[in-house]
């Protein structure tokens, strides 16, 4: 694995594991939320042992005849998410499965709406029985082959990143870096996005990324990364990968939302007032 020159944090990312934190009695997601800043937490399949049977072979029974959207990219960092392909998700396994790793080949498919392509697979993801059921939230499914990257950003929401198949290393820097990572502008398609790669540092280009400090974690199957807001995160696969998240709304996601719910109701009563406001008589001279 490359580690060239990472900067990283002196202490490591904490981690408990799902058993001992549901032992404790405390709330799941406060205790994540409270702690401000990511947590593992590692054999969720002692608490959820049905989580163990996701595998290759389990998504090609349950979905395999789906029509399926691959992105592609020219090197095997997964950037920005233009490119994509579709085939059947049978067809996508036999490729993945045949030779891999295969440098050449530069296929993924991440972040695939599980409610929308894959309602099947709802009712066994189980861990999500722990979360708030009263917050929006999405399931992503994410499968692909050895050799792929996704590139350094961050994301506003909550993650819960559920490593079900083969490792994932993540790469993770706290929302202060912002300035030293210089993201992309604010007015680009993916504003959340530097083009500074942790493993190829570019420090002629990205001279402050050298105080830039990472954890440098490796999931093992059946550990679940809580991923707090604003982290930046880079993630690296060595091998056939399967992974299920769920993004759970910030209070600022959930009262950016519900301003725009609310803007018609808002333009109707602006209008209202404005152009429907009752006429008032005008005051009698006499009185
Ligand atoms: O697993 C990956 O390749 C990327 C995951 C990610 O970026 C995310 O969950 O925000």
């Amino acid at each position: 694995m490359d580690n060239c020159d990472l900067n990283l944090y002196a202490e490591p990312l904490p981690q408990i594991s799902l058993k001992e934190l549901v032992d404790s009695g405390d709330d799941l997601f406060t205790r994540c939320v409270e702690g401000k800043k990511p947590l593992l937490i590692t054999k969720a399949y002692e608490v959820f042992p049905s989580l163990a049977t996701w595998s290759p072979e389990f998504l090609r029974q349950k979905i395999g005849s789906k029509i399926i959207h691959v992105m592609t990219s020219k090197t095997g960092l997964f950037q920005e998410y233009y490119d994509e392909t579709k085939m059947s998700f049978s067809d996508y396994v036999n490729e993945i499965e045949a030779d891999n790793p295969n440098p050449a080949r530069k296929l993924y498919m991440g972040s695939q709406p599980v409610a929308q392509f894959f309602p099947e697979l709802l009712p066994d993801i189980h861990f999500d029985n722990l979360l708030p059921k009263d917050r929006p939230g999405l399931r992503d499914l994410w499968y692909g082959p050895g050799g792929n990257t996704t590139g350094l950003h961050f994301d506003p929401q909550y993650n819960f990143f559920i490593q079900l198949y083969g490792p994932k290393r993540f790469l993770l820097s706290e929302p202060s870096s912002f300035s030293n990572l210089s993201p992309r502008s604010a007015f680009s398609t993916y504003p959340r996005v530097t083009d500074f790669n942790p493993l190829k540092p570019d420090f002629t280009r990205f001279p402050k990324a050298r105080q830039v400090k990472f954890y440098d974690v490796t999931m093992e199957p059946g550990s679940i990364l809580y991923l707090a807001p604003y982290w930046w995160h880079q993630v690296m696969s060595y091998s056939t990968i399967i992974s299920l998240n769920i993004w759970l709304e910030t209070p600022k996601l959930m009262a950016e939302r519900g301003s725009l719910q609310m803007f018609p109701t808002y333009l109707k009563a602006f209008l209202g007032k404005t152009l429907f406001a009752e006429k008032r008589p005008k005051k009698s001279a006499q009185t």
